[in-house]
């Protein structure tokens, strides 16, 4: 069963697919290595000096830019990005056609020159080669070499010397073999030293070496420093939340706010936004970040039940997304994006729904430093993580015609759904996808059902170093009803403290239902007093209040 949908999944149309995300890799992965560097380039810290992030201007280019410092900050901010870039290489997709059992794609590359010096001995190299072949008279205006997954271009004679303030462009139609999906997903990986693109050229090994190990051994320190540091309880800070802790990454199992500092976000989910889009305003959200201590907020938009996929009125249901990420940025709060996956079992049934949301939520959101993306609530019914993960390695990494979450957003935070309504998270810490930072694995539990099992399903996955988020929990059954099971819930929010978990609980309604946090008939949507919230509601707030 499993297999066949793979199967239908991964035959004809797909295999194009995997073309463009081989390609979505070369575009992920180019990097610009500037001769006049390369000089004083011995030292891990210098290899940061021609770092490339990706940014898009165009829906069809991709647009990087070269970088200082860049490697050593985990957190720096799009502007200060936009600042120290003097180097942009953007890359257009020239179209794609069948070659007997190959692929052709043109790419045409512009490297422009914006710094105020001459740029000379240039070097662009590009990943995701692993394969491809260029043949003679296949590419015009520079010298183009393949060495495994690297092509390298470099300057022909007229073009050695970019002028400051000018640009050079030149182009190729390399072929591509339909094998080379899963090499192209993990290699993409090879540009990210801890969670940083760095270059890969020249004498690229042992740059490449001492940058690891200089970031392992950062990592290593932070562990330590933050190791002994108990989750900060009732932070009292001046400011919002984004304001304080800005654009977050991860950072081993942790959240890391822009300071580095480790960082745990809590809030509430809303209940289908299709059900109870009454929720969905500022002065809700502002409630729950004022009065409750929430710095994060959910949008759940169901796929499924008349959901975004299925009847449901989506222009309505993505205003409401829209609408929910306006309110939370205006207030500094966290926002989740969540698909949420439910009844249609597996991911792969709306799956290209989901890549046109993501991609347009994505080049929505490249610049906000407050969104994260969820790319499926709970796959269940015998859903494989295999399924997920090769659904999850689509959104994140491959694009085209199809642009996803990687291309427009390069480190937004993906959380990934597991197994088992997101319950097998040790399963997913087995093959955790490789090679990409900032992607979180989700732990859903309902308190009175899910104990011990599910509880040491996390330690392991922890223990493992997969970095876990609880994007969704009750206190109740699984059901969302039955009696709260208070012993259950506090073991839980145990480890909360003690693995640095972010959460999410369900659900921001008045649903006649244990998890809702407000009671039945409850109208207000902002500013409620005691008595309409529900002991859900309470211990909640308790929680998040850290008392
Ligand atoms: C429940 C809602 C309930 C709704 C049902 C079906 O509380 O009102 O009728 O979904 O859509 C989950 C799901 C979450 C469920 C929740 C409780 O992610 O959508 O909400 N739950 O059953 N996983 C485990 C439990």
């Amino acid at each position: 069963m499993e297999e066949d949908n793979k199967k239908k999944h991964s035959s004809v149309l797909p295999v194009v697919i995997a073309i463009l995300a081989t390609l979505a890799v070369v575009f992920v992965g180019i990097l610009i290595y500037q001769g006049v560097e390369k000089k004083k380039a011995n030292t891990a810290a210098d290899t940061t000096e021609a770092v490339s992030t990706a940014d898009t201007e165009a829906t069809e280019s991709t647009t990087l830019e070269a970088e200082s410092e860049e490697q050593t900050t985990e957190s720096t901010t799009a502007a200060e990005k936009e600042k120290k870039s003097d180097v942009v290489v953007t890359v257009t997709d020239g179209g794609s056609w069948a070659n007997g059992s190959s692929f052709v794609r043109q790419l045409n590359v512009k490297v422009e020159n914006k710094s105020s010096s001459d740029l000379t001995d240039w070097e662009v190299d590009m990943k995701g080669f692993t394969g491809a072949t260029l043949a003679e008279g296949s590419y015009w205006s520079a010298n183009l070499t393949i060495d495994g997954d690297t092509l390298k271009a470099t300057a022909v004679d007229y073009n050695a010397t970019i002028p400051a303030g000018s640009s050079i462009e030149f182009g190729m139609q390399p072929s591509f073999s339909s094998e080379d999906k899963a090499n192209a997903v993990a290699l993409s990986g090879d540009l990210y030293v801890g969670g940083k693109i760095y270059t890969a050229s020249g004498d690229s090994s042992d740059k490449k070496d001492t940058a690891k190990e200089t970031t392992k051994e950062t990592t290593k320190e932070e562990e330590e420093k933050t190791e002994a540091t108990t989750v900060k309880k009732a932070e009292t800070e001046s400011g919002t939340p984004v304001a304080n802790h800005g654009k977050l990454s991860v950072k081993g199992t942790d959240i890391v706010d822009k300071n580095g500092e480790k960082y745990q976000l809590k809030g509430v989910s809303t209940h289908g936004l299709q059900w109870f889009p009454e929720y969905v305003t500022k002065e809700t959200f502002q409630t729950l970040r004022d009065d409750w201590g929430a710095n994060l907020i959910r949008l759940a938009l169901y796929t499924d039940e008349s959901g975004y996929c299925s009847g449901g009125d989506q222009a309505k249901l993505k205003q409401l997304v829209e609408d929910g990420v306006e309110y939370a940025t205006e207030l500094g709060m966290y926002v989740i994006i969540d698909w949420h996956v439910l009844h249609d079992l597996t991911p792969v049934k709306y799956q290209s729904d989901a890549e046109t949301f993501f991609d347009e939520m994505s080049s929505l959101y490249k610049d906000y430093d407050n969104v994260l993306y969820e790319i499926c609530n709970e796959p269940n019914g015998g859903t494989s993580w295999s399924e997920v993960k090769e659904y999850a390695e689509d959104i994140t990494f491959s694009f085209d015609t199809v642009y996803i979450v990687r291309k427009n957003d390069p480190d937004g935070i993906i959380i990934v759904g597991t197994p088992n309504w997101s319950q097998d998270v040790d399963v997913a810490a087995q093959d955790p996808i490789k090679n990409q930072t900032n992607i979180m694995y989700t732990v859903h539990f309902y308190a009175a059902t899910h104990k011990d099992d599910i509880r040491n399903k996390l330690i392991k996955a922890h223990d493992a170093g997969l970095p876990i988020f609880i994007s969704e929990f009750s206190i109740c059954d699984a059901s969302g009803a039955g009696a709260i099971d208070y012993d259950s819930a506090s073991a839980w929010a145990d480890l909360f403290s003690k693995y640095n978990l972010s959460y999410a609980a369900w659900s921001l309604s008045n649903k006649g239902e244990t998890a809702s946090l407000l009671n039945n008939g409850v109208s207000a949507v902002s500013g409620w007093s005691d008595s309409d919230i529900s002991d859900t509601g309470k211990w909640l707030k308790n929680l998040m209040q850290g008392n």
